[in-house]
C-alpha cells in the first residue's frame, strides 16, 4: 500500500482569488500579524480579530474551488493507497473541490470555539450578530483558528502519516511558518521522495527531491493525471 501525505497552503487558492499571506499585496500587507493572527492580539482588541475573519469568510463564500482543488479531490476517490491531505488553509475549497478528508491544521474559518465549554459551532451571521455559544450561553466565541504560538491541531496524526509516507508533495506554500515548514524533512528523514509544486522557490525548496514551478491549477492537475 502506497502512502501519500499532501500539504497545501495560500497558494492553491490562490487562483480562487483569495489571497495569499506573504505576497506583496498579500493579506499581511494591510493587517498587522501581531494584532490579528495572536492570541494576544485578540485579547487587546476582540472586535478587530472578529472583522479580519468576517471579511475572510465573506470572501471564502464568495470564492469557488478552482482545477488543482478538484484535482485532488478526485485523487482521493481514485488512489486506492493511503492519503492524507493536511491543509494549512482555513478556506472550505478542498471540501467544495470533492474531498472528504481534509485535516485543516491551523483550523477553518467556518467555525466558531466556545473557550468556556470547549465546543465548535458553525460561524453562521446569526452567531456573529450575537456572538452567543449555542451551547453554554457564554459569549465567549472565538475564531476556531490556530495563531502564531498555539499548537496547530491533530499533530500526532501527521507526524505518524508523514513516519509511514512514500511519497511528501507540498503546494502553494511558502515554508515560511513552522511546524509545517519542516514536514519536508520529517517525511525525507524516513525515506519519502518530496515533491514541491508552487509559483515560486519557496524558502525550504532545496529539501525536496523535485521542484515543479506554475499555478497550481496547471501542476496540480497534470501530477494528478
Ligand atoms: C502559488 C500560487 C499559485 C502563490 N499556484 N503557488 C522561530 C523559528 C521557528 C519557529 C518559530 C520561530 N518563532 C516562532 C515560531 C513558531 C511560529 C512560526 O513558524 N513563526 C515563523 C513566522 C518563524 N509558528 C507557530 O507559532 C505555530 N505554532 C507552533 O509552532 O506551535 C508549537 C508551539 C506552541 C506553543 C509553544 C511552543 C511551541 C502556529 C502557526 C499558526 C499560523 N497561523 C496562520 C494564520 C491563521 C490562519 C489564517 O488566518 O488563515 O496560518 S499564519 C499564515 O501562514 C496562515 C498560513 O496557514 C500560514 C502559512 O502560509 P502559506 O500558506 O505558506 O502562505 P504564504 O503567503 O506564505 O505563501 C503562499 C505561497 O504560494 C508562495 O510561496 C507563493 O509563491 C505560492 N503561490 N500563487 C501555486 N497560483
Ligand atoms: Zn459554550
Amino acid at each position: 500500500m502506497v502512502n501519500i501525505v499532501i500539504l497545501t497552503g495560500a497558494g492553491i487558492s490562490a487562483e480562487s482569488g483569495l489571497k495569499t499571506f506573504r505576497a506583496e499585496d498579500g493579506l499581511w500587507e494591510n493587517h498587522p500579524v501581531e494584532q490579528v493572527a495572536t492570541p494576544e492580539g485578540f485579547a487587546r482588541d476582540p472586535d478587530l480579530v472578529q472583522r479580519f475573519y468576517d471579511e475572510r469568510r465573506a470572501q471564502i463564500r464568495a470564492a469557488a474551488p478552482n482545477a488543482a482543488h478538484k484535482a485532488l479531490g478526485r485523487l482521493e476517490r481514485e488512489f486506492d493507497g493511503n492519503l492524507l491531505l493536511v491543509t494549512q488553509n482555513i478556506d472550505d475549497l478542498h471540501e467544495r473541490g470533492g474531498a472528504t478528508q481534509t485535516l485543516h491544521m491551523h483550523g477553518e474559518a467556518l467555525s466558531a470555539w466556545c473557550l468556556s465549554c470547549d465546543t465548535r459551532h458553525s460561524w453562521s451571521t446569526t452567531l456573529r450578530d450575537s456572538p452567543q455559544c449555542p451551547s453554554c450561553g457564554d459569549a465567549a466565541l472565538r475564531p476556531d483558528i490556530v495563531w502564531f504560538g498555539e499548537m496547530p491541531y491533530q499533530m500526532d496524526r501527521i507526524f505518524d502519516a508523514l513516519s509511514r509516507a512514500d511519497l511528501f508533495v507540498s503546494i502553494g506554500t511558502s515554508g515560511a511558518v513552522y511546524p509545517a515548514a519542516g514536514f519536508v524533512q520529517q517525511a525525507s528523514a524516513n525515506g519519502a521522495r518530496t515533491l514541491e509544486l508552487n509559483l515560486e522557490r519557496s524558502a525550504g525548496s532545496h529539501l525536496f527531491d523535485e521542484t515543479r514551478l506554475g499555478p497550481a491549477s496547471e501542476l496540480v492537475p497534470t501530477w494528478v493525471d
